[in-house]
C-alpha cells in the first residue's frame, strides 16, 4: 500500500497543543487525538477487546450483518474514505461488498502511521481493491480524496466507532458540517454513534477493572515525556472515568496524587499541579437514537437509514448529503 505521510512538523503543533492546554489557570487539557501514537493505538486495540467495553464490538456486528443492506443503498462506482480507519479490521465486510459489486478504492486517514500500517495489512487480501493510506487530519485527508474523485464517482464516507463521540456536540455540528461541504449532494457518510446506557454500564466501560484503559489515559503523559522530553511520572497520576450528565459523556482525566512540577522542555513550560487537580484528556458523548435525524438535517443530510445492535446499544447511520 501507499501511504502519503505527513508533510508538516507533527512534533512541533503537540508541544504548542500541549503547552496551551497545560499553561491555562484553570481546567487543564490535552487533546484526545494525542492518545492515539503507536502504543496508545495497541491499547486502544485492546480495549476494544475487553468485556466491558462491548462499543466496537457493537459497531463490527452491525457492519457484518448488514453490510450487503448499506452498500445496495449505495449506487455506482465509489470511492470509500474512513476517517480514522484504526486497524481497519471493521471495515472488511463493506470492502468486501463493494468490491465485489466493482473494484473500489479505499483511503483510510490516519493519523497513527503504525494504524495505517495495520489497515495495509489486515485489508490488502481482498479482491479488486486499491488502498492508498493518507497519514492526514480528517479534514486534509477529506479534502485530498475529494480531489482524486473521478467525475462518475460518489463518495462513500466512514466515520465509524463513535469518534464523532469526542467532540462535544456543537464542535460535532460544526464538524459534520464542514465534511458536508466538502461532498457533493448524493455522497453519502455512514456514522456510528454510540448510544446512551445506564451509569454502571459507562464507568464499567470507561474504567475497566484490568487498567487498560488507565493505561490507554496514562500512556499520554508518557507520550509528552518521550517526544517533548517531559518528566512526568506517571505513578504520581490516577485515570478517573467520570460522568457528565449534562453533557449526556464520560470523561476521562488524570488526577495528580500530590503537589507536583512538572517541566516539558520542548514546549518551554514548567507546570505546577495541586493535589487531585486533574488534567482532562477525552471525552465520550452518548447519543439517542432520535437526535441523529436531527443532527443530520442541521449539517445538510439526510438520515436514510439506522441500524441498531441489541446487545449493546448502538448505531449505525446512513447520510446522505441533500
Ligand atoms: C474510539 C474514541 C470511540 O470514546 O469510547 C475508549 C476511545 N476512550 N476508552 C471512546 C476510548 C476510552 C473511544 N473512541
Amino acid at each position: 500500500m501507499l501511504i502519503r505521510a505527513i508533510p508538516s512538523n507533527v512534533t512541533y503543533e503537540f508541544a504548542e497543543d500541549v503547552r496551551a492546554g497545560l499553561n491555562v489557570p484553570g481546567q487543564k487539557e490535552l487533546p484526545s487525538k494525542y492518545l492515539y501514537d503507536d502504543v496508545g493505538s495497541a491499547l486502544f486495540e485492546v480495549i476494544s477487546h475487553l468485556p466491558q467495553y462491548g462499543l466496537t464490538r457493537a459497531d463490527e456486528r452491525l457492519l457484518r450483518r448488514h453490510a450487503s443492506d448499506i452498500v445496495d443503498r449505495v449506487s455506482g462506482p465509489v470511492a470509500v474514505t474512513e476517517l480514522g480507519s484504526g486497524s481497519g479490521k471493521k471495515t472488511r465486510w463493506l470492502l468486501e461488498a463493494f468490491c465485489r459489486r466493482q473494484r473500489t478504492s479505499y483511503y483510510p486517514i490516519e493519523i497513527s502511521h503504525s494504524a495505517l500500517v495495520m489497515c495495509k495489512r489486515e485489508l490488502s487480501d481482498i479482491d479488486a481493491i486499491s488502498i492508498v493510506g493518507l497519514e492526514r487530519e480528517y479534514l486534509d485527508g477529506l479534502l485530498e480524496v475529494a480531489a482524486y474523485r473521478k467525475r462518475d464517482q460518489r463518495l462513500f464516507v466512514l466515520f465509524l466507532g463513535s469518534t464523532i463521540g469526542n467532540f462535544d456536540r456543537a464542535a460535532g455540528v460544526k464538524f459534520l458540517s464542514a465534511v458536508r461541504s466538502i461532498l457533493e449532494p448524493g455522497d453519502s457518510l455512514l456514522l456510528g454513534t454510540d448510544l446512551e446506557k445506564p451509569s454502571w454500564q459507562l464507568l464499567q466501560a470507561y474504567d475497566d477493572e484490568l487498567g487498560v484503559t488507565a493505561a490507554f489515559n496514562l500512556n499520554l503523559l508518557g507520550r509528552i515525556n518521550r517526544q517533548l522530553g517531559a518528566d512526568f511520572d506517571l505513578a504520581q497520576f490516577a485515570h478517573v472515568a467520570r460522568l457528565n450528565h449534562e453533557a449526556r459523556s464520560v470523561e476521562m482525566h488524570l488526577r495528580s496524587k500530590r503537589r507536583q512540577v512538572v517541566s516539558i522542555p520542548a514546549a518551554e513550560v514548567v507546570v505546577e499541579f495541586q493535589p487531585d487537580e486533574t488534567i482532562w484528556t477525552e471525552s465520550s458523548h452518548k447519543y439517542s437514537a432520535g437526535e441523529i435525524f436531527q443532527l443530520a438535517q442541521q449539517t445538510g443530510f439526510r438520515c436514510e437509514v439506522q441500524w441498531i445492535d441489541q446487545q449493546w446499544p448502538f448505531a449505525e447511520n446512513l447520510l446522505v448529503a441533500e
